[in-house]
């Protein structure tokens, strides 16, 4: 059995540290579409990670080439000096982008990512003769990440409320999401999506004046707030408005890039080209911190016509912007992503993934089941007064019984690697079926987060077992 590491200096992300210190689920190993715990369970990926590891995990490839580029060269100072593997993985990534979005800059992460964008669309405005057009809108329930610019266009509100006043010059659309009309549908809703995109011109444009604003930020479909999509001729619609008034159009694509919806990205999937694309996650299958934002050749162009010569156009980057060993990986998954077809992997698999979501209505508690590609929302009546405990309870159980899930709010959300095979998809949605029967059956009490393994007992038990097992190893010695 395992010794737990000291668990009082490490602060967790976006997780409730007290509790998860009382039960705390540690991973050891990942292979494949499975992880292994420290008490050497196994669980079922339901989630890629983040949504990131689309190719599966303990990719040899990826780990060859890394290692390959740690020994060859572990960094180069990224400013005013680089290395020929930038480029490369530059090239490459403009190739397996949506056609016209081919010059790009690396990042770390999402957030990086989704903040150099917006500090592009800025910088564009301003290089191109529009310094007045330095207004930043986002959308009801978007996620762009944590840095102070994703914070300020993005619409999740318990992500802001902490932080004080962020950007100035911001303001949101609404989300799409309508539950009462469109409830299980399957795919995209066909209704009302250009009505909404509408209240784009006519309550958000016509508010603060066309001529103020740089640049308009969405998600394709909004992961994170819970598995959103746009109903269809919304994207379409959202385009002509910014093309009508000079407003650049930014998809953060970190979750909808790399096949996740079956198609390369979410502009391939709804045909509609935004002028910048921000990607982070399958990028690198998540085995290396990294980002990259595209932008339309005529942008880059821009800045490199319109700034004095040997200026620097955009006094913008990282430390580990294009990072050797970033760059490595990421050419390793675009050859993953070549040599298994992973795309058109996810695409064929879709069909299969819907029917198995759906297989969720009328199981108790579910309320809306919306996928699209490889992924789901499975949205969850609340428990009164507790909003969350029902969805935090079934991945506690789903994980008792080996299957990964996310959750947030209420919503649980599958986004299996695109490796998975038929049989683990519908291992996924019968484990989270049963665990919803479960959790009924259970009543109030199946919401207690200490039923579920492995929990503080279960870790006292084990510690108490290593103790004594250590003593009479002391006392045979
Ligand atoms: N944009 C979008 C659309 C994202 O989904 C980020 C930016 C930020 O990426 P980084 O790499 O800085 O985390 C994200 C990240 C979840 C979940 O469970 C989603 C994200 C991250 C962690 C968890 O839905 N999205």
């Amino acid at each position: 059995m395992p010794t737990l590491p000291n668990l009082d200096h490490y602060w967790l992300p976006f997780t409730a540290n007290r509790q998860f210190k009382s039960m705390p689920r540690l991973i050891k190993a990942a292979k494949g579409n499975y992880y292994t715990t420290i008490d050497d369970r196994t669980l079922l990926d339901g989630t890629a990670g983040l949504w990131c590891v689309a190719g599966g995990h303990g990719r040899e490839e990826i780990a060859s080439a890394v290692a390959h580029q740690l020994r060859t060269l572990d960094y180069a100072p990224a400013f005013q000096n680089s290395h020929p593997l930038a480029f490369e993985a530059a090239e490459r990534l403009a190739e397996f982008l949506p056609q016209g979005l081919d010059r790009i800059f690396f990042t770390g992460s999402g957030s990086e990512s989704a903040d150099t964008a917006l500090k592009i669309a800025l910088a564009y405005q301003r290089v191109t003769g529009n310094p007045l057009r330095n207004k930043l809108i986002g959308r009801e329930r978007g996620y762009h990440g944590v840095n102070f610019g994703g914070l300020a266009v993005g619409g999740i509100a318990g992500n802001r409320k902490a932080f004080g006043n962020g950007l100035t010059g911001v303001d949101h659309i609404r989300h799409p999401l309508d539950i009462a009309r469109n409830a299980f549908t399957r795919g995209v809703p066909q209704e009302g999506g250009v009505e909404l995109a509408n209240e784009f011109e006519q309550r958000i444009v016509a508010l603060h004046d066309p001529a103020t604003i740089a640049a308009l930020i969405v998600e394709p479909m909004q992961g994170s707030a819970g598995v959103i999509l746009p109903p269809a001729g919304y994207l379409k619609r959202l385009r002509e408005i910014c093309d009508k008034y000079g407003i650049l159009l930014i998809f953060d694509e970190v979750i909808t890039g790399f096949g996740r919806l079956g198609t390369r990205f979410g502009v391939d999937y709804f045909g509609v080209v935004p002028d910048i694309i921000t990607c982070a996650k399958g990028l690198t299958n998540g085995a290396v911190p990294m980002g990259a934002v595209a932008v339309k050749r005529e942008i880059y162009d821009a800045f490199m016509t319109n700034t004095p010569a040997g200026a620097i156009e955009l006094p913008h980057g990282y430390t580990y912007t294009a990072h050797p060993i970033g760059c490595a990986a990421t050419i390793a998954m675009l050859d993953i992503f070549e040599n298994e077809q992973l795309v058109e992997r996810a695409a064929n698999l879709s069909a299969h993934f819907e029917q198995a979501a759906h297989s969720l209505k009328g199981v108790p508690f579910v309320k809306d089941v919306r996928n699209i590609g490889l992924v789901a929302g499975i949205e969850l009546e609340s428990s009164p007064g507790k909003v969350g405990a029902r969805a935090f309870a079934t991945y506690l159980k789903c994980y008792e019984m080996g299957v990964m899930v996310r959750y947030t709010a209420d919503i649980i959300a599958i986004s299996p690697p695109l490796t998975i095979e038929k049989h683990e998809i519908d291992r996924i949605f019968s484990t989270i079926a049963e665990a919803l029967t479960a959790l009924h059956a259970g009543g109030e009490q199946a919401l207690d987060p200490t039923r579920y393994l492995p929990n503080e007992q279960m870790w006292a038990a084990h510690q108490q077992e290593i103790r004594h097992q250590q003593a009479a190893l002391v006392h045979s010695r």
